[in-house]
């Protein structure tokens, strides 16, 4: 297992390379080119100056998350073919320099949606971010964009980039004929078109589980359960093809079982990457992002730490969205302190699990 933390770029982030580097047992960065749009080829000038500030400070930087993908492949557009060539560019460039994941999500335009970026938890002054699916019922993406622009406080969520928000009623329309088994069929094509390129470049692709899981704003969606990665997977047999399991998405329905789909994925080689996150709910299809400690939420750590020492231990892991504390200021979910809590709590489970009797 590698601990990593993930690093959105000097400009982008409120967390150093050398805030990383203290924290015991993290070894590197999912890193990101956060100016890069959808579709665009990530050159080995970039990929290299980004690599220079990583490996300067002394971390690794052998997962990327996330090279996004354009919504024409998304959509099966014929202009696909000419984004998914570039895809491709991506992947041979970033290979040259030691990268050997790539997470990205398949999610009709939008990644990952909470109705409250900064919700104060009474109990002890933290903040959380807050999901309620009554609160996004009956809206559709513009009035939702609209609705959390007001309530933000100036952050933005990755995935509603303006750049993106200023297309949205076309792609929206254009996803109206779309159904999950036509998403899954371009999938397929994308997968099967990209994998030749990660087996010649020994990369493997991670997919990322949609967040919250469930379909929501009537957009087809393939990646929130077992039932459908076991259809991905089908649809692209080779050993690129993995998941990025995200506790927390995941764990957002409660009709997955964490431990056991990491069981299920990790013993047949699919796990490649781990976002280690707890929800805690307050109803049905309700939840805040918790502390990671188990007893802080309502997903079992110490049981999602022990199936993957045992059906993955080579994972990449990185603890995900901290609640702010201590009155840090930052991008949500992604401040420093929770976060480095999150990850010494996950390495000493880690620890314990794997030690011999
Ligand atoms: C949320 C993240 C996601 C993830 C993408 C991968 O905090 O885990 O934004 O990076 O879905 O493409």
């Amino acid at each position: 297992m590698k601990m990593t933390f993930r690093w959105f770029g000097e400009e982008s982030d409120s967390v150093s390379l050398q805030d990383i580097r203290q924290i015991p047992g993290v070894s590197g960065v999912m890193g990101f080119l956060d100016y890069k749009a959808p579709g665009e080829v990530w050159t080995e000038d970039e990929i290299s100056a980004y690599m220079e500030k990583v490996h300067g400070a002394g971390l690794e930087c052998e997962v990327i998350e996330s090279v996004n993908i354009h919504e024409d492949i998304k959509l099966g557009l014929p202009s696909r073919d000419v984004y998914i060539e570039n895809y491709c560019a991506t992947i041979r460039n970033l290979s040259r320099f030691g990268v050997k994941v790539i997470i990205y999500n398949f999610m009709p335009v939008i990644d990952w949606l909470r109705t409250d970026l900064a919700r104060v938890n009474p109990e002890d002054g933290s903040v959380s971010m807050f999901f309620d699916n009554s609160k996004v019922e009956g809206l559709s993406p513009p009035d939702f964009v609209e609705s959390m622009q007001e309530g933000s406080n100036g952050f933005s969520l990755p995935g509603w980039e303006p750049e993106r928000m200023a297309e949205l009623k076309t792609t929206l329309e254009q996803y109206r004929n779309i159904s999950p088994e036509m998403l899954l069929e371009n999938f397929s094509y994308f997968m099967n078109k990209i994998a030749p390129v990660c087996e010649e470049t020994g990369i493997k692709m991670a997919c990322h589980p949609d967040d919250p899981s469930w379909p929501i704003f009537g957009l087809p969606r393939i990646g929130y359960s077992r039932e459908w990665f076991d259809r991905m997977i089908e649809a692209c047999p080779s050993p690129c093809n993995t998941l990025c399991l995200c506790t927390g998405s995941l764990g957002s329905n409660r009709d997955n079982s964490i431990p056991e789909l990491i069981r299920h994925f990790g013993s047949m080689g699919r796990i490649s990457c781990l976002h280690i996150r707890n929800v805690k709910f307050m109803g049905d299809r309700v939840f805040r992002e918790s502390a990671h400690y188990s007893g802080d939420g309502d997903l079992n750590m110490l049981e999602i730490v022990r199936a993957a020492a045992q059906t993955c231990p080579e994972v990449y892991v990185r603890p995900d969205h901290g609640r702010m504390i201590w009155g840090e200021k930052g991008r949500p979910g992604y401040g420093l302190y929770d976060r480095a809590l999150g990850s010494q709590y996950i390495l000493g489970l880690w620890e314990a699990v794997s030690a011999p009797c």
